[in-house]
């Protein structure tokens, strides 16, 4: 009896000696950010976030409540505390604070976040900084917290902007359907890395995906399959404004496509007054690429077009319209160019912004056109002759559904095998000659669908290749190294397995167990 309660007094002892030498960390160099900030200075202590009761938003500045109420929120989950959002014209003495800098004080979508025992400040450029400075915070943090341990934050200064203004992932939802639950969490991805672009490919031969109220046999018939013969699917307008909503809500835009002239099988099948011949297609659950093309000189086809850019327009806050023009091997050469050079009318009538694969540097282009840089050289080059900026999305380094070596299970290898340290040891700006940091308005990362069938497969491909992107985005060349960046990765690897992310462990990262 006696020896039994010496012994749990024991345990208690030493339970209690335990939990007092846990290790809180104070440094906040010793984050392992990714992207990685611009610049950290630590002044060794720790901000009690479980006290972090009130979050408070500068009166004024529209955008911020909802970084707010998102910061709120993952707050109360780690800590089980019920912190709120109030707004306020005077900093605080205590708490957090998100507000905006002067004019002029950061660059765009940069922040300030500044920690102390008392106060974290958050101070954005914008309503992006705001929330990428809110992501940096989040980083010092687990992502989960179980056993609802105390949490502390690493008091310091970090400031910080990003290297490229656009920084984005393309997600095909074409070749095989992803619903709206998936795309959400597949922004919220996006989100952790500061990324801020989800360009999706809405279009192709296997599937349309969005509701066109003015040609509904586009989803109801050309939407009901995809790669393999599975059901497929599509979003109705409804549904494509709440991903619109959802990403605005964490700093994203998305760049919605539809591929033309060629990748329009689905299309094709839907009506039969898009083809040249007046004959409906089979719908088409292959993998076969450049078959497909509408019939240019027809004027049916250029009221088609209208009316799809329209009303995608009308759903569409963000600037831009992807308008595909890859890989049209059926259209003759002229009669692409005089496609390309119409639908550039059509959009720009619409007030949006046009990107394009780099095959549409074949066409006139008007002012403020982007190509997209996957595959030719010549043609970006020739793009940038022509006034054009440039998206960086090589497919030999920043294809997602590229395999990362000969044994991975899913993916493509075309333009080669994309080990992580492959994916991330590259510049934009000194990849391709005759293109520089001027030309280019950032960098994105495609998921194309052909193998990729479920969430859980996009996880493994996109993971953990995803944060390199974002880092070639975000951070300076001159501070990216792979050496350095690998051990940085390792860290996150248990945040992805808190995540319940399933992600490829490549040999070639020191994971931490
Ligand atoms: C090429 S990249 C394509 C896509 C395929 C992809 C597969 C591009 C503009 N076109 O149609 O899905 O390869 O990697």
């Amino acid at each position: 009896m006696r020896k039994i309660s010496v012994l749990s007094i024991l345990v208690i002892l030493m339970s209690m000696f335990q939990s007092c030498s846990e290790k809180i960390e104070t440094d906040l160099t010793q984050t392992a950010f990714i992207p990685k900030p611009t610049s950290v200075t630590a002044t060794g202590d720790g901000y009690n976030l479980t006290k972090a009761s009130l979050i408070y938003v500068q009166e004024g500045p529209a955008g911020l409540l909802s970084t707010a109420e998102f910061l709120a929120e993952k707050i109360n989950q780690l800590t089980g505390n019920s912190a709120e959002t109030k707004t306020t014209n005077s900093t605080p003495s205590k708490g957090v604070y998100i507000s905006i800098a002067e004019d002029g004080e950061l660059n765009k979508q940069g922040y300030e976040l500044k920690i102390n025992k008392n106060l974290i400040s958050i101070k954005g450029a914008d309503a992006a900084g705001c929330f990428f400075g809110l992501q940096t915070l989040l980083q010092t943090l687990p992502v989960a917290n179980d056993n609802a341990q105390p949490l502390y934050v690493p008091t310091g200064t970090i400031t910080d902007s990003p290297e490229y203004y656009y920084r984005g992932s393309m997600l095909d939802v074409s070749r095989h359907f992803f619903n709206v639950e998936e795309v959400k969490q597949y922004i919220d991805f996006l989100a952790m890395y500061k990324m801020n672009v989800l360009h999706l490919h809405l279009s192709d031969d296997q599937g349309w995906r969005i509701e066109i109220k003015s040609w509904p046999k586009l989803t109801d018939f050309g939407g009901q399959t995809e790669v393999g013969g599975g059901e497929g699917g599509f979003y109705t307008q409804e549904q494509y404004k709440e991903l619109v909503q959802y990403a605005a809500d964490r700093q994203i835009m998305i760049v919605p496509e539809i591929d033309m002239p060629g990748h329009t099988n689905a299309a094709l099948a839907s009506y039969a007054e898009l083809n040249c011949d007046g004959k409906a297609r089979e719908l088409y659950t292959g993998t076969e690429v450049g078959f497909s093309t509408l019939c240019t000189d027809k004027e049916i086809t250029y009221q088609f077009i209208d009316d799809v850019i329209r009303e995608l327009a009308e759903i569409t806050p963000g600037p831009y319209i992807h308008i595909g023009g890859d890989e049209s091997h059926v259209t003759a050469h002229d009669d692409y160019v005089y496609f390309v050079n119409k639908v550039q009318d059509i959009v720009k009538k619409y007030d949006k912004k046009i990107i394009g694969w780099d095959e549409i540097a074949n066409a006139k282009l008007i002012d403020d056109v982007t190509v997209q840089f996957w595959a030719d050289v010549e043609n970006t080059t020739m793009g940038v002759e022509k006034g054009a900026q440039v998206l960086m999305s090589p497919a030999a380094r920043a294809y997602l559904d590229m395999q990362y070596d000969s044994t991975t299970h899913l993916g493509l290898h075309w333009a080669g095998y994309i080990e992580v340290d492959h994916g991330y040891d590259w510049d934009p700006a000194t990849l391709v000659e005759g293109i520089t940091k001027e030309n280019i308005l950032g960098i994105e990362a495609p998921l194309w669908s052909e193998t990729v069938t479920n969430i859980d497969e996009v996880e493994y491909m996109t993971f953990p290749r995803l944060p390199g992107y974002a880092e070639i985005g975000w951070t300076a060349p001159a501070e990216r190294n792979w050496d350095e960046y690998k051990t940085r990765l390792a860290k996150h690897g248990k945040r992805f397995e808190a995540l319940g992310i399933d992600y490829y462990k490549s040999a070639l990262v020191p994971w931490e167990e």
